[in-house]
Formats: structure tokens, sequence, C-alpha cells
């Protein structure tokens, strides 16, 4: 594994470890499965009300998930979980989730809701916002209305936050910023935590010129597919652009198209079956995400073709889930280039210091690896998502 470690964030994690983020459960979670979350390995007493929302996403804030936002009113519904009948003391904290579209998705909800129990402190308010940004912007709205102290957002897309976000900045509730990035200033959010995905990109790039050099095709031409990831996401910005500048050095790399598949299995999957009807020749697809790649598969194999260590077409994918690493062990996946989602511990170590009157890093970097198909089965007893 080619394991990059951005030291800044390995030592906010070692002292996570130490301060146990004010409870002893605490420990922190890496993607190389060396550590949990709380002692019993529960999440129960999590935001009762709140606990299954990632279930259920919601199309338009006024109703289901949503309207669980808007009953909560500064903790104080009777609705809201409460330690022993009284929510003082518990810091109230809204989550505007991005949706449920992908298996990282799903991992980033349960670390953050592992993360941000009534046991360590917390009224945890989530809204999945079933990738419809207005969704997102009311969600937004309502946290504020209903006086949340913290705002967690991951933002759909780059653009669009400005107005909200100084709605929140005028009633000084600090908004954490995860995953994705966004466009807003600086000034109008606490900070950032997340994936560098150009970073992420270029690894992919970086990993595919080494596989062609070691297999005597570095001065072949080779037709690459994209599968991009939802339109306007950070995630699919930063991942295009890092393989392409990278790509472009390459002599006889084509970048033949580039269609988005939302980051989903049926996404993927079409967007395969278009490229199959229309490309004969096809060396690799660059797949922004593992849900992408299991549909691209299912649409390569359809077509009579093969894939994978195996195959005639390489196929390279981003998350590194555990289903990715499966991916690669049954020969289906070339690459899995890592994206770690357990951001909760880090994002509630930000909210303690920030608590504390303590400055946070504007920008942090989560830990993560490129996993090759040769050593999925030896890694992937130790991956925890
Ligand atoms: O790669 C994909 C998810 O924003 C990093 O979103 C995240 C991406 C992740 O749907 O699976």
């Amino acid at each position: 594994m080619i394991k990059k470690k951005i030291v800044a964030v390995f030592l906010a994690l070692a002292g996570m470890v130490a301060a146990g983020c004010g409870n002893s459960d605490l420990m922190v979670l890496t993607p190389y499965g060396d550590a949990v979350i709380k002692e019993d390995g529960t999440s129960a007493g999590t935001g009762a009300a709140h606990a299954s929302d990632a279930d259920k996403p919601s199309a338009d804030v006024s109703d289901s998930a949503a309207a669980d936002v808007a009953d909560g009113a500064n903790g104080q519904d009777a609705s809201k979980p409460a330690a022993g009948g009284d929510t003082s003391g518990l810091l109230h904290v809204g989550f505007a989730q991005v949706g449920a579209e992908s298996g990282w998705r799903l991992a980033q909800t349960q670390s953050m809701k592992d993360t941000f129990t009534e046991e360590n402190g917390y009224i945890f308010d989530f809204v999945d916002c079933n990738n419809n940004q207005k969704t997102q912007l009311q969600a937004l709205e309502q946290f504020i209305e209903n006086g949340v102290q913290y705002i967690i957002l991951d933002p759909i897309v780059e653009d669009g936050y400005d107005e909200v976000l100084k709605k929140a900045k005028d009633a000084n509730i600090p908004v954490i910023v995860v995953d994705r990035k966004i466009s807003a200033d600086a000034s109008l959010y606490a900070c950032w935590v997340g994936s560098d995905f150009s970073r992420e990109g270029k690894d992919a790039a970086e990993w595919l010129a080494a596989f062609l050099s070691e297999n005597q095709r570095a001065s072949e031409e080779i037709n690459i597919l994209t599968i991009l990831g939802s339109d306007g996401a950070s995630a699919a910005i930063g991942r295009t652009n890092g393989f392409e500048e990278i790509a472009q050095n390459q002599g006889g790399w084509n970048l033949l198209d580039k269609q988005t598949g939302d980051f989903t299995k049926d996404g993927g999957y079409a967007v395969m079956k278009a490229y199959l009807d229309k490309y004969d020749k096809i060396d690799v697809v660059v797949c922004q995400n593992d849900d992408e790649a299991f549909g691209a598969v299912e649409a390569i194999k359809e077509a009579g073709k093969t894939c994978g260590p195996d195959g005639d077409i390489v196929i390279i994918s981003f998350d590194a889930t555990r289903a990715g690493f499966e991916a690669m062990i049954a020969g289906d996946i070339n690459v899995d280039v890592e994206c770690n989602p357990l951001e909760g511990p880090f994002v509630a170590e930000l909210i303690q210091k920030l608590e504390k009157g303590e400055t946070v890093e504007a920008i942090q970097y989560m830990e993560e690896g490129v996993f090759a198909a040769e050593e999925a089965a030896a890694v992937l007893p130790s991956r925890v998502y």
C-alpha cells in the first residue's frame, strides 16, 4: 500500500487518543482498523428520534427526516433525547448530510452517529438531504432557526452556500464543513475536514502509469473512460483534475469520454453500458467511487467482456470500502484509492476545541492510502468500514 500520511492530521489523531475527546469511551478510528469508537460498540441513546433517519431520505425538508429538525427547537422539545430528562449540558449539533447514495456515505453517516451520542455529550440532529441542494439549504436554515450550537455541513456541491453561511455566522453558530469543499469565503465557516480529492486523482493516475510500465504497455495507446461522480461535487471535481493533471504528461493516454454516474451503482451501470455501445477499444475505466465501479463491472460482464487483474479492461475505483475490497478479491477491480469516511471523531475534536475557545486548523485532511487487488485479501480483515 502506498500510505500517504499527513502529519498534522496524525498528530491530531494522537491528541484525540490522549484527550479522549473528553470521554474515555471515545477512541480514534483510523482506516487501518486499530481502534473503536465506543466501549459497548453501540450507538444506543444516539438522538433516538433521529437515529434511523439515514435510512429514509427526505425529498423535502418539510417532511420525514427534516421534520425531526423542525421539532427539535433548542433541544428543549419533549421528543428530543434527554439525559435523565434534562438536556442541559449537552451540545446541540445539526448535521446536513448529502444523502445515502453510496457505501462510503453510509459509513460516514455511521461515524457521525456513533460519535455524536448522548453519552458523549451531544444532541444530534441528522438530516439526509437526498442529494438535493435545496433540501440541504432548507435544513441549514432550520438548524439556525432551531438554535443549534454547531452545524456540520457536508456540501452536496461547491457553490451556493454563501447566504446561509452568513446567516449562521450572524447567529454565532460555527459551521464545520466536512468531506466535500465549498467555494464560499473561508471566513464564513469555522474549518473544513475531509479528503484531498485532487491527490486521490493523482494517486490513481500514478498507479496506472506504474501498472502500464510494469506490464510493458507504457508505449501503447491507452483508451481511458471516466465515470464521473455527481456534477458540481468537489469530490468529483478534485478526482478529475488530479487524474487529468498526471494524464496529460503521459504520451499515449487518450481520455475518450467522461459522463456522470452520480456516485451510484445504477449510474455507473448506465454510463458503462453507453460507453460499451459507443467505444470498441476500452483499456481503462476510471470510476469515481466504488458504487459506480460495481455498476460498471456488471455492464462489462453483461456485454461479454472481462475486467479486473485477469481481464481486458482495467478498473480503477475510489473509496476503498469493504465492498470495494471484496470486488478486488473477486477479481473485478484492479485498484481502489482510499477515501476515509471516518470523520466523526475529528469533527468532535474540533467542536470540543471551539467550545474551549481554542483556534482550530482551517483545513485538515484525512489519512488515506491506495490499495491494489494483489494485496486486498491480506488487508481486508483489518478494515473497519
Ligand atoms: O467518494 C462517494 C460519495 O464525497 C467523498 O461521495 C465523497 C464521495 C464518495 O457518494 O462514494
